[in-house]
């Protein structure tokens, strides 16, 4: 009868796919070997995915291999957590974006992820972006509408439109 005592010989003391061993809780991510994660906390960057998924490798794979730092909440900047970023290209809601958690712009329309989600806008969709035209601002934006809407009632009197 053999018996699998690999569990017992590397613990991991808080499941999180990576053993005791390699969490060396520096900080510092080194390799899969020295993780520099902390060894009772698995999901040490609180960014909603367990340390051992978060393979620092720079590509995402799957769910179990995300590629994402470990030690970092979000990892490509754009203002969404790691966890957030779910990589199915479905944007469900702000806790399931669908977009690429090492892409800051994942559809390729110049918002960042971030600024898309916060807006309520689809990041994996380049025809839906925030409105706001980037360099105007909200002063600009309202001056813009006054000036329309005097143009608008000037072809009004003069009948162009009944
Ligand atoms: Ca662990
Ligand atoms: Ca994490
Ligand atoms: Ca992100
Ligand atoms: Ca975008």
């Amino acid at each position: 009868m053999t018996q699998d005592f690999s569990d017992l010989r590397f613990p991991d003391g808080d499941a999180d796919g990576y053993v005791d061993m390699a969490e060396t809780n520096t900080g510092v991510f080194v390799s899969t070997l020295d993780t520099g994660t902390d060894p009772v906390d698995p999901d040490t960057d609180d960014d909603v995915l367990r340390d051992g998924v978060e393979t620092n490798t720079g590509v995402y794979v799957s769910p179990q291999d995300t590629g994402t730092h470990p030690l970092v909440p979000d990892t490509d900047g754009d203002g969404l957590l790691d966890g957030v970023e779910t990589h199915t290209g479905i944007f469900v809601d702000a806790n399931d974006t669908g977009s690429d958690p090492h892409l800051t712009d994942s559809d390729g329309d110049g918002f960042d992820d971030g600024e898309e989600v916060a807006a309520g806008k689809n990041p994996n969709n380049p025809r839906s972006f925030p409105l706001d035209v980037p360099g105007l601002s909200p002063l600009g934006m309202v001056l813009c509408g006054l000036v329309l809407l005097l143009a608008y009632r000037l072809v009004l009197r003069r009948g162009v439109i009944a």
